[in-house]
């Protein structure tokens, strides 16, 4: 299923390269990905594109280098932009045997640019590992609590490029609400100071006069009938821009998100946002997950009465997003991590991977109406200086690239946390009633009251005054379809009871302005030995299990989430 997102190049051509591709797994016991000859490489199996080849019965659990290869006929001779949608763990990208590019950003939006060669037919290939070694793929650890999947997890397309200069992004910023005024600001790649033309909502783009610096440009411009976006109305624009030698369309909100006196103020108006944390997986289809899940997905989250969702724990698919924007759907967006050790955070490279996938993270989403919230580094090491600093770095890559947008991360050590002042908003995950000390109560509900009220103690205090606080994490684990008399660890019933706790601490704490229960759906995560904690090698804390059965917390949820519209 092709489905391509915002933004639009008319004047392209764009081939989608999704569908049935050729298929080798090479095994685990081969060399890095650079050093493998693919002209030697037999390709005995057809997979699709987006898929995940571990998530298919036959490749099930495998670790090691598997290719995909595509033919693809060109009717002229061109310079040519790839954009990979996502893969993971790690890639090396062909065209007609030569290297384009290697991909070790697992989730990230990625493209490449390279001449097409003749008119006539081209091999691409797509070299993918997902063996876990911290060398070879150092953004992805085998104790992540999510199945660190191999393949291809999102569209690959491939556009043809002007001769000229041609577009990168062009962002889209709200000026002023009342007026609809926007800043339109963009770059021309290999280009400056060309004429250009704009035109909102499929009117006739007209000459504009924008400030240019070198190859960037900027100009502020009224929305002509410009409409506020918001969940309740998500009214979106588009616009047009036109050069010498290339044009592109991107679509926009008019919205306004800031964090302010404690409270998350949408277009000026304080919100509370209540939803999940949703991971992007299915044990069909692992990380690439078709539009016929994620749209029964949102589907679900709106028929809970949520209005928002924490993309956990990587870029997002910008399909997508595009379709939380037609919806209304608040999200946060965070770039991929999840506790990693000191050392792991100390490391160079690893570091500097950070910083490049927020920095395209934010460069890729930036338009997005829906997306008012950056995050990145789920459960860093907030309480020691090496974590502290990196947050304080990637902090800076955010704000350099964007300040339209609050930032937060999700802390697990709220108490002891460094990094306070660093956040625009204050986050914390907290499974109290959940993970506890053995205390001899299998029931510790009252825990949940107890030690959300030490957080908010300690975030009542004056410097803390002005940063609204969202509870990014919480939640217990169930088996679908477990009950059983004790109605302990597990059991549907200890489920709802917790979340109907929840739901209730934070119906009665406006200090909490944000709630993103954990999990929407069971995950996939680590097998083997480490699953000991999680049974099925699922993190079971889902209101639905992997398949979108609803549990009966599911019901608890709606009841609540559904009052507070
Ligand atoms: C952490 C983490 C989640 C998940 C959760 C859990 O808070 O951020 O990804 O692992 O714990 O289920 O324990």
């Amino acid at each position: 299923m092709s489905l391509s997102a915002y933004p639009f190049y008319p004047s392209r051509v764009l081939l989608n390269l999704d569908g049935v591709h050729d298929f080798a797994y090479l095994g685990e016991e081969v060399p890095s990905l650079e050093k493998i000859d693919v002209s030697t490489i037999r390709y005995d199996d057809r997979m699709p594109v987006p898929s995940c080849f571990d998530a298919t019965p036959r490749y099930a659990g495998k670790r090691g280098v598997a290719t995909y290869r595509i033919q693809v006929e060109l009717a002229s001779e061109s310079r040519l932009l790839l954009r990979v949608g996502a893969l993971g763990l790690r890639g090396r990208i062909l065209w007609d045997g030569v290297e384009v590019g290697i991909d070790e950003l697992p989730y990230s939006l990625l493209e490449y640019e390279f001449a097409s060669g003749l008119v006539g037919m081209h091999e691409l290939v797509l070299l993918i590992d997902n063996r876990l070694n911290f060398q070879e793929t150092p953004l992805f650890s085998e104790f992540y609590d999510f199945y660190g999947y191999g393949g291809i997890y999102r569209s690959l397309e491939l556009f043809t490029l002007p001769a000229g200069a041609y577009f990168d992004r062009v962002r889209i910023t709200t000026v002023e609400l009342a007026t609809c005024k926007v800043r339109v600001e963009g770059r021309l790649i290999g280009g400056g100071r060309e004429a250009l033309k704009l035109g909102f909502d499929g009117a006739n783009p007209i000459p504009v006069a924008p400030k240019w610096s070198e190859d960037r440009f900027e100009l502020e411009m009224v929305v002509p009938k410009g409409k506020v976006w918001s969940p309740a109305s998500p009214q979106l624009h588009t616009v047009r821009l036109e050069s010498e030698s290339d044009a592109i369309v991107e679509r926009f909100g008019i919205r306004t998100i800031e964090a302010s006196q404690g409270k998350i103020l949408l277009n000026g108006e304080p919100i509370r946002l209540y939803g999940y944390n949703r991971h992007d997986s299915h044990p069909q289809f692992g990380a690439a997950v078709p539009p016929e899940v994620w749209v029964a997905d949102l589907q679900q989250l709106r028929d809970l009465g949520s209005n928002f969702i924490r993309g956990c724990h990587y870029p997002q698919n910008q399909q997508f997003l595009d379709a939380c924007d037609e919806l209304g759907m608040l999200v946060w967006e965070e770039s991929l991590g999840w506790g990693d050790k000191l050392e792991v955070q100390g490391d160079p490279r690893f570091r500097e991977l950070q910083k490049v996938q927020t920095r395209r993270m934010v460069h890729n989403s930036y338009n997005h109406p829906s997306v008012i919230i950056w995050g990145f580094m789920n459960e860093p090491g907030d309480k020691h200086e090496t974590g502290a600093s990196l947050l304080q770095e990637l902090a800076t890559v955010v704000r350099a690239e964007d300040r339209s947008r609050p930032l937060t991360c999700a802390s697990m050590y709220i108490m002891d946390s460094l990094c306070l002042d660093v956040y625009d908003i204050i986050s914390f995950n907290k499974y109290p009633g959940w993970y506890e000390e053995p205390v001899g109560n299998i029931r510790p509900l009252d825990r949940i009251a107890t030690v959300l009220d030490q957080v908010l103690e300690k975030l009542a205090k004056p410097e803390y005054a002005d940063k609204p606080v969202i509870l990014s994490e919480i939640g217990a684990g169930a088996i679908y379809g477990w009950r059983d008399s004790l109605d302990s660890y597990w059991t549907e019933n200890y489920q709802s009871e917790y979340i109907e706790e929840v739901c209730r601490y934070f119906a009665s704490h406006p200090r909490l302005s944000g709630l993103a229960l954990w999990l929407f759906c069971d995950s996939r995560t680590f097998a083997g030995p480490r699953a000991i904690f999680r049974p099925r090698a699922f993190n079971n804390k889902g209101s639905f299990d992997e398949y979108r059965r609803p549990k009966p917390v599911v019901e608890v949820v709606k009841k609540h989430f559904r009052s507070w519209k």
